[in-house]
């Protein structure tokens, strides 16, 4: 017999503890979940069904668009679509927020994602994942969704998580008790409980930058990394640098080994390449419930009021006292 917890298990335990869960939430996550699975299945044949590449078009943030990008979009939004539980959803890939369309059911749920971060690696098979931001519609709210009410800061967050898909794909989730990780048993087709109770170290000995724009960075930003080359790490040894340039594993690696991920702002990029609420907010949302931290240098990620759907920010996030040592020099630089 089998003894392992699946994830649809561990969610209806979960939810008896919160007084606000409903049927409809559970239901948003099991089509979250099977969106993620159709996703890792396409991922996985990558090679074999000629996906690889791109479509020849350019996203909204003017890159080049992966057709599996575009696949695990059009997954995405056609599913959750259907799953009963959301007003609104919001893709890295589509310029304007998604309302739900009349003939489908609606729900009280608002989702943000970005449908498959890492994409400039497909072509060379290193992971990518979706990542996911659920938020309520505010109290009150009837008929169309307007987009203020969908730009909500992060700490309103109800749910975030992601699904990695590398050597095995796993999903990482917090519905904001705890962070737990399962490991798609592909045999079986279900996630099973592999990681509960994930917690960040409270200081690492990674950093992960990406180095290549040194140049362009302003001086907090050249002192804050310049910190993780001399300072000694949680070994007792100095920093080793890594940095894979999918977020999503690179958060990955945070999150079981503890360190720092950087995206500061630069002269070409002067909020930073990340997105707010697609990416730095779910992912700070978890790190946060694994006793991490994350921070734009000067203010916490899930306090930042987004002022556009693709708002940009500038990212510092892992362990609480490797992203306290930034942001303690950026306050000495200042604004
Ligand atoms: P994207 O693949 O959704 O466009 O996400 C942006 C990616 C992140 O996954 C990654 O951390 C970062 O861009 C890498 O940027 P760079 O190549 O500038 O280091
Ligand atoms: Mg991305």
């Amino acid at each position: 017999m089998n003894t392992e917890v699946t994830v649809t298990e561990h969610i209806l335990l979960h939810q008896k503890k919160s007084p606000h869960a409903t049927g409809q939430f559970t239901g948003l996550l099991y089509d979250l979940i099977l969106s993620g699975k159709s996703i890792a299945f396409r991922v996985t044949k990558a090679g074999l069904l000629d996906v690889l590449g791109g479509t020849g078009e350019i996203n909204v943030q003017g890159e080049n668009v992966q057709k599996l990008d575009d696949i695990a979009n059009r997954i995405m939004l056609y599913r959750m679509e259907r799953c009963g539980a959301l007003c609104a959803m919001s893709s890295e890939e589509e310029p304007d927020l998604i309302r739900v369309r009349p003939e489908f059911p609606h729900g009280d749920y608002i989702l943000i994602f970005d449908p498959l971060d890492g994409s400039s690696n497909i072509d060379v098979n290193v992971n990518v994942g979706t990542i996911f931001s659920i938020l309520r519609r505010p109290e009150g709210g009837s008929g169309e969704v307007t987009l203020d009410e969908v730009l909500q800061p992060g700490w309103k967050q109800v749910a975030a998580g992601y699904v990695l898909y590398g050597p095995s794909t796993m999903l990482v989730l917090s519905t904001g008790q705890g962070v737990h990780g399962f490991t798609l048993d592909p045999g079986v087709g279900e996630f099973l409980l592999s990681h509960p109770d994930m917690t960040i170290p409270e200081q690492g000995y990674i950093y992960s930058v990406n180095e290549g724009n040194r140049q362009n960075w302003d001086d907090a930003a050249r002192e804050a990394v310049e910190w993780f080359h001399t300072a000694p790490a949680s070994n007792g040894k100095n920093y080793s640098a890594r940095y894979v340039g999918s977020l999503v594993a690179d958060f990955h690696r945070t999150l079981i080994y503890g360190g720092i991920y950087m995206y500061p702002p630069d002269r070409a990029k002067p909020n930073g390449k990340l997105r707010l609420m697609c990416e730095a907010n779910p992912l700070a949302f978890l790190a946060e419930q694994a006793k991490g931290k994350a921070s734009d240098g000067r203010m916490r990620i899930l306090d930042k009021q987004p002022d556009k759907l693709h708002a940009r920010t500038p990212l510092f996030i892992g362990s609480a006292r490797d992203v306290e040592a930034v942001e303690a020099i950026y306050a000495k630089h200042g604004r």
